[in-house]
């Protein structure tokens, strides 16, 4: 690895953004890589990116990108990957669901897989919210039943990966809606013979503010793309 790029999709954070940048500097700097921290931020009501231009416009290793035109978790993940400038990737919440301190094991492994997850469902993994583990847990069992598929955390959202390798995807099949471009990510990978590994990771409550995530909702999000995403395999129209 040359370059380092944590892409960190913001709604809302103005109070867990500061906490984690200075928790990623912290777990980063010891390991003498290149690295930046691209923030993409959909134009938060709680002024988010003003916080994050005024404690660090003066720092290298953070760049803000601010959009104005819709939000979505997905899209803004993507748009974050397109602009880094570095050669490998992590993607991860921006509240502490997502524990920083796992960066730099996921990044080495990289040097053996092609994608590393942050895996709820593997020995030593877990969360904290025991009804949103159970619920997460049904439901990655559904998933590997539909899809035939043997990867245990299809839903995290925490993973690392080479920017080429995330590029060659197709990008547009994958990347929409909420955290369902998860599914579609691992399953192309999957399809792909991508070496796949999942690492332990035990989520914490969200530090500060509020969840963007309504159960029901994204349950019946989740499913409608899963069974989009069904048809489309079964069609061939994925690759
Ligand atoms: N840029 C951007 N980021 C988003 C958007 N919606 C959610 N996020 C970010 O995506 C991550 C996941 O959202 P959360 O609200 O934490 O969802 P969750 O982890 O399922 O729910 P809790 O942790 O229980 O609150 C967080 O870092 C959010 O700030 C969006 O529309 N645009
Ligand atoms: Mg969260």
């Amino acid at each position: 690895m040359t370059k380092l790029s944590v892409i960190l999709p913001t709604y809302n954070e103005r109070e867990n953004i500061p906490e984690l940048i200075d928790a990623l500097h912290a777990t980063l700097s010891p390991w003498n890589w290149e690295y930046e921290l691209v923030v993409v931020d959909d134009n938060s009501p709680d002024g988010t990116a003003g916080v994050v231009r005024s404690r660090y416009g003066d720092d290298p290793h953070v760049a803000l990108l601010v959009r104005t035109d819709g939000r979505g978790l997905a899209t803004a993940i993507r748009y974050g990957i397109e602009r880094a400038t570095g050669d490998t990737v992590v993607c991860m919440d921006t509240d502490f669901n997502h524990d920083p301190a796992m960066i730099p094991q996921m990044v080495k492994f990289l040097e053996f897989y092609d994608l590393v997850i942050g895996s709820r469902f593997v020995m030593r993994g877990g969360m904290e919210d025991r009804f949103r583990q159970f619920s997460s847990g049904v439901y990655n069992f559904g998933i590997r039943l539909l899809f035939r598929t043997p990867v245990h955390e299809n839903l995290s959202g925490f993973f690392a990966m080479s920017r080429e390798k995330i590029l060659s995807m197709p990008l547009d099949d994958i990347f929409y809606g909420y955290g369902d471009y998860f599914i579609r990510l691992i399953m192309v990978s999957w399809r792909r013979d991508y070496n796949i590994l999942e690492v332990p990771v035990f989520y914490r409550l969200r530090m500060h503010g509020h969840s963007k995530t309504q159960f029901v909702s994204t349950l019946i999000q989740y499913t409608r793309a899963l069974f989009s995403l069904w048809i489309k395999l079964w069609q061939g129209r994925m690759k």
